[in-house]
């Protein structure tokens, strides 16, 4: 699924983050949600050439139409953003456990409603984004430096604590009197490894980084 997303957003950025998890549960009696495009989160500011986001959805219980599968407005991310879709475009997210919903941020969705007497719905989520967006989930307070330390570099580096590019989110340790910990890759909080900002890429490729043609 990374590897999913990774490929899905590789055009807008030169690697992807965590950007929320949760767990999402719709019990018997839930109303169903107001249909949403889930990049409103970064109040309607990226332009809607740029797909900033790739989610999914983990059945953890079966999904069904009456426990509240997730509700997704398939091509409504090529709509207009005021179309409304009428009752027969809302198609439902119907999957067992361990099966997934795949996603990106301009689709209309929204938690189904669950009419059931006593099924509630629980599905697990993970959205990933841009590594140069900001992340909906604050990922350094979820998992700050001391739970970090205990995770993989890679998974380290998927919640943000990695460079984009060869300076983007880089820090300054503000203990290190000696500076050479001055602008480093946050990677060097748990194994002294400064990233590639000693790496200068060449005055062309600066300019080559800096914009896209058009
Ligand atoms: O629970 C679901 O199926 C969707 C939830 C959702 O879209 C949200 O919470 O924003």
């Amino acid at each position: 699924m990374l590897d999913a997303a990774r490929t899905y957003l590789a055009k807008h950025c030169d690697d992807v983050q965590l950007h929320f998890t949760s767990a999402v549960a719709i019990a018997p009696g839930e109303s169903a949600q107001i249909l949403h495009r889930d990049r409103g989160i970064w109040g309607g500011y990226v332009p809607r050439q740029i797909e900033p986001l790739f989610s999914t959805i983990w059945a953890l219980t079966p999904f069904t139409r009456e426990n509240g599968a997730t509700q997704v407005v398939i091509g409504s991310h090529r709509w207009k953003k005021q179309r409304q879709p009428v009752t027969d475009e809302v198609a439902y997210a119907e999957m067992s456990p361990g099966s997934v919903l795949c996603y990106n941020g301009t689709v209309l969705h929204g938690g189904g409603a669950n009419t059931t007497a006593d099924e509630t719905r629980v599905g697990i989520f993970l959205h990933y984004t841009l590594n140069w967006l900001r992340q909906e989930e604050n990922q350094y307070l979820s998992c700050p430096p001391e739970h970090a330390e205990n995770l993989t570099r890679e998974l380290r580096a998927l919640i943000g604590y990695a460079k984009g590019g060869y300076v983007l989110g880089f820090y300054s340790d503000p203990d290190d009197d000696s500076a050479e910990c001055e602008s480093v890759s946050p990677e060097n909080l748990f194994s002294q490894h400064s990233g590639d900002f000693d790496v200068l890429p060449s005055e062309s490729q600066l300019v080559s980084q800096s914009t896209p043609d058009s």
